[in-house]
């Protein structure tokens, strides 16, 4: 279902003039109102008058996490703060936190847009969904919320957390719907698994995941643990939230649609910054097209993925692939870039183990070095009798021995690198308690 055809089914050039015509319009709004893009057109040569849409977006340089920071808390506003319905903050997960506003009209244009997204994800009126995203500053819970009312959907607001109540609700409520990061879906699939909780008790039949880089392995897992067809939402507080962009349920795996009508994605090369074609990974870069409250032009995401309209299906808009990690996530180990998702793809693969990760990276001298270490997939651990996931190891298996060499081999041959391997029972590393997961310690500059 396509809940505004004619903005996800616009014909390109109508697109293109559309963005170029509110590109414009954006500019001449900052200008007049925003000291820090006065300052920064004029540095670029720029005038409202002389703007002439997308191709000159390029001349102006980049908003960072630090220009919202050099400016906290209302700086870069475009509007008086008695204008402001909401004001949100990101998660933080980069440091201090970033305050960003909205209007009653960017409210009105965010809720449309994680309505689009739901009904991408499957999401029909009439149905329930839970939303496990945190409410609260974070933009995820009410950023969904409001979307889902807009759809027409019944909206159970259980926040994160509290797995034993969220369990009851879904066995209790019977949603059709589940709202979560990829790692608290995880977390529930595996739950369920070792409660022994009926699947058919559970109603699920879709899951919107996101706010976190997932990957394949994680989608695999979810869909048969929650038994749900998972897809992909994006977003960004300081572009608006969830709902910049999303995967459509029938063409999974193919990437995200950006919801070009109201934001402008480019690709630039990390180090310089210079704009890269399409289908090349680089840093993702987001202009708003029609926000009042905190427009933003060129804000760098940090976020590594690549754009296509190869994979255009059911709409014309452009598709981002998957996030591969952030610019400043990603490890740089004797020399070789490494995001610690690539693991996550290898794991999809490697048999006995399950997805459940963890990437610390050391410093020995002046050598880096990577332990990886990986949950045994639980039919394994049974099936060589070995207890209690947390007991005291005695020496390890023949077998286990074997699964840890092949996955060194295989993190060796694909990446280029070797990492100590290190296999745990089941259970035994870090969970989401709801929110987001972090996968990886970076303890080399300590
Ligand atoms: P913070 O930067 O503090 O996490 P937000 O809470 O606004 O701020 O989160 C935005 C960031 O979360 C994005 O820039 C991206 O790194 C990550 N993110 C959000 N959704 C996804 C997703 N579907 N896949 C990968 N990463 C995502
Ligand atoms: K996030």
């Amino acid at each position: 279902m396509l809940f505004n055809p004619a903005a996800e089914r616009m014909p390109l050039p109508q697109l293109r003039a559309l963005q170029n015509d509110r590109l414009r319009a954006q500019v001449a709004y900052v200008h007049a109102r925003v000291p820090f893009y006065q300052q920064r057109l004029a540095a670029a040569g720029l005038t409202p008058a002389g703007f002439r849409g997308l191709e000159d977006l390029p001349k102006l340089g980049f908003t960072k996490k630090t220009d919202f920071r050099d400016h906290y808390p209302f700086g870069l506003f475009a509007v008086p703060e008695a204008e402001v319905a909401r004001l949100h903050c990101s998660s933080g997960t980069t440091g201090k936190a970033t305050v960003v506003g909205y209007t009653a009209a960017d409210l009105a244009v965010f809720a449309e847009l994680v309505a689009r997204s739901l009904a991408a994800a499957g999401c029909r009126p009439g149905m329930k969904l839970q939303n496990a995203y945190g409410y609260g500053l974070f933009t995820g819970g009410l950023g969904i919320h409001y979307g889902a009312e807009k759809l027409g959907l019944t909206v159970i607001p259980v926040s994160g957390g509290s797995t034993d109540r969220q369990l009851q609700l879904l066995q209790d409520f019977r949603p059709e719907i589940l709202c979560a990061t990829p790692s608290y879906a995880q977390v529930l699939a595996e739950e369920i698994e070792r409660r022994g909780l009926d699947l058919g008790a559970i109603n699920l039949q879709y899951a919107v995941l996101g706010a976190e880089p997932w990957t394949e392995a994680i989608r695999q897992q979810v869909q048969a643990g929650l038994r749900v067809a998972a897809t992909n939402i994006y977003g960004l507080s300081e572009i608006m939230g969830p709902g910049v962009s999303q995967e459509d349920v029938d063409e999974r795996g193919t990437g995200s649609y950006v919801w070009e009508d109201h934001f402008y994605p480019e690709i630039v090369d990390r180090l310089t910054g210079e704009p890269l074609p399409h289908g090349a990974p680089g840093v993702l870069v987001l202009s708003t097209l029609t926000k009042q409250a905190l427009p933003i032009l060129r804000y760098w995401t940090g976020d590594i993925t690549h754009l296509s309209y190869e994979h255009s299906g059911k709409r014309t808009h452009v598709k981002m692939g998957p996030i591969r990690g952030r610019a400043d996530d990603m490890l740089i180990i004797r020399g070789v870039n490494f995001f610690p998702t690539q693991i996550e793809d290898l794991l999809q693969h490697a048999e006995h183990l399950s997805p459940c990760y963890q990437v610390v990276a050391t410093r020995r001298g002046r050598l880096d070095e990577v332990a990886v270490h990986v949950e045994v997939a639980a039919a394994l651990w049974q099936a060589l009798g070995l207890g209690a996931p947390g007991a005291a190891p005695g020496p390890p298996p023949d077998a286990l021995v074997r699964v840890q060499g092949a996955l060194a081999k295989k993190i060796k041959d694909n990446i280029g690198l070797s990492m100590a391997v290190h296999l745990v029972g089941p259970g035994q590393l870090p969970r989401s308690e709801g929110g987001k997961l972090n996968r990886v310690q970076d303890l080399r500059h300590l």
